[in-house]
């Protein structure tokens, strides 16, 4: 047998290759030695940093999915869980930077492009020269984007598209967004390039959740977007949730990483913070919620960990990932709750980074299908019967 490790009961560790370790292992050192000494200034100031970008695509972090031919490193879903856990272990916003940049806007243009889409937008993505953006969500109603109002007609030449997007992350600052829109009662999803005429992307101010990580709308006043820009191999809401398929299941391996930070926070200060004269660690409740802390995380990981080895045999369902979306957001967040309250009056401090997590998990549990949907998903599929109206 094993020496037990209470941080890795059991035993993720060696259930990796040698590779998928060596790049967890690069992934970790960047976001210790880079990321985490610039967030909390970044979550006080409410500050996008774009060097991150540049800095992740150096890496191969970027799209790291991608086949190489196009800048991506050909890297399997595994790989790719284990960077977003590393990535959020430190800030949910740089993770969503990440996530967004790599399953949202580079698998679309790859999954679905023309030759000469991925040829002109995959490089300068990978690399963070250029920055994307994913639109889906509108004002009325995020969880039901089937009833989105933004929609393309047919021009000379190309398409009109009116209308907007809301909480759509990096819009702001991208260089391109990837946007669903009717066309002909259709969905289908658009390339927008930054200074189409008609196009704006406003910034989203006062975020308490988030906040280093930019947030803003997509707005289309009669914008013009050409024929070539128009992804031409996918039809219907399966384009979108391609892509949330990938995204989500990143997401359930990131939010593990920020709950293992402050579960490792919680253990770290109960151990040195003396109350009746005694470590708080010494009290049967603290162990216990410990215990608990230990017990979901080692279980969501594992989860996670079969799920990317699945993905990457092909043999997953949607529902598969809906399952692990929401049961390690959700739990992410009752942990980084309950690790603010071992932290005391101290919790509520940036400098213990726990409140930071919370509230940055309420926004992970919300986007990419709030909680409750993806209960509704799993119900649906169980029953035979669909409860969302
Ligand atoms: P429904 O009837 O279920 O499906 C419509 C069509 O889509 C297909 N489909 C999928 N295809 C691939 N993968 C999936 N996961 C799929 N889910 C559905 C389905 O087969 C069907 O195809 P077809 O050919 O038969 O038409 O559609 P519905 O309208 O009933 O959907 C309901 C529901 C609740 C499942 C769906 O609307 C939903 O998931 N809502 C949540 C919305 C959401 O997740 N939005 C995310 C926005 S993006 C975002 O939050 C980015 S945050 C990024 C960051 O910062 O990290
Ligand atoms: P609503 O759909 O209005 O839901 C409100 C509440 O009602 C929720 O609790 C929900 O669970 C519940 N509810 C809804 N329908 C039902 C039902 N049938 N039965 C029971 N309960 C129900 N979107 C993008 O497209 N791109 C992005 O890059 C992006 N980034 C984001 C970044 C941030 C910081 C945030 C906060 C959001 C982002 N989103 C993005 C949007 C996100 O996906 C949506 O907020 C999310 O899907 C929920 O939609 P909504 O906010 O409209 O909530």
């Amino acid at each position: 047998p094993l020496t037990h490790r209470w941080e890795d009961p059991l035993f993720l560790e060696e259930q990796l290759t040698e590779e998928e370790r060596m790049i967890r292992d690069m992934a970790r050192a960047y976001c210790t030695d880079k990321l985490m000494p610039r967030v909390i200034s970044a979550n006080r100031e409410e500050r996008f940093d774009r060097e991150i970008f540049t800095e992740m695509g150096e890496l191969g972090l970027l799209g790291a999915m991608v086949d190489e031919q196009y800048g991506g490193i050909g890297a399997s879903h595994v790989v790719y869980g284990l960077v977003a856990r590393e990535v959020e272990r430190v800030d949910s916003g740089y993770r969503s930077m990440m996530s967004v940049q790599s399953s949202l806007v580079m698998y679309p243009i790859e999954a679905f492009g023309s030759d000469e889409q991925k040829t002109k937008y995959l490089p300068k993505l990978a690399t963070g020269e250029h920055i994307g953006c994913f639109g889906l969500t509108e004002t009325d109603g995020g969880s039901d984007p089937g009833a989105m109002r933004t929609n393309a007609v047919a021009a000379p030449g190309g398409y009109i598209l009116n209308g907007s997007k809301m909480w759509i992350t990096n819009s702001p600052v991208a260089d391109i967004a990837v946007v669903w829109a009717k066309l002909d009662g259709a969905i289908r999803g658009f390339i927008i390039e930054k200074g189409m005429k008609g196009f704006t992307a406003p910034e989203i101010k006062g975020k308490q959740s988030l906040r280093a990580s930019i947030t803003g709308e997509l707005a289309f006043d009669d914008c013009f977007v050409p024929e070539e820009n128009l992804l031409p191999n996918v039809k219907g809401l399966r384009g979108p949730f391609s892509c949330l398929n990938k995204a989500r299941y990143g997401i359930s391996w990131g939010a593990m990483g920020a709950a293992e930070f402050c579960w490792h926070a919680a253990r770290d200060y109960a151990m040195e913070r003396i109350v009746f004269g005694k470590p708080i660690a010494a009290t049967q409740l603290v162990q216990k919620k410990l215990a608990d802390m230990q017990t979901e995380i080692t279980l969501g990981l594992h989860g996670s960990l079969a799920l990317g080895r699945a993905l990457d045999q092909g043999a997953y369902s949607p529902e598969s990932i809906s399952l692990m979306k929401r049961n390690n957001c959700g739990k992410a967040l009752d942990i980084a709750r309950v690790a603010r309250d071992i932290h005391g009056g101290n919790g509520i401090s940036e400098e213990y980074h726990v409140l930071r997590h919370a509230m940055n998990l309420e926004t992970v549990n919300t986007y990419e299908g709030t909680h409750d949907i993806h209960a509704l998903i799993l119900g649906r599929a169980q029953t035979g019967i669909q409860a969302f109206f």
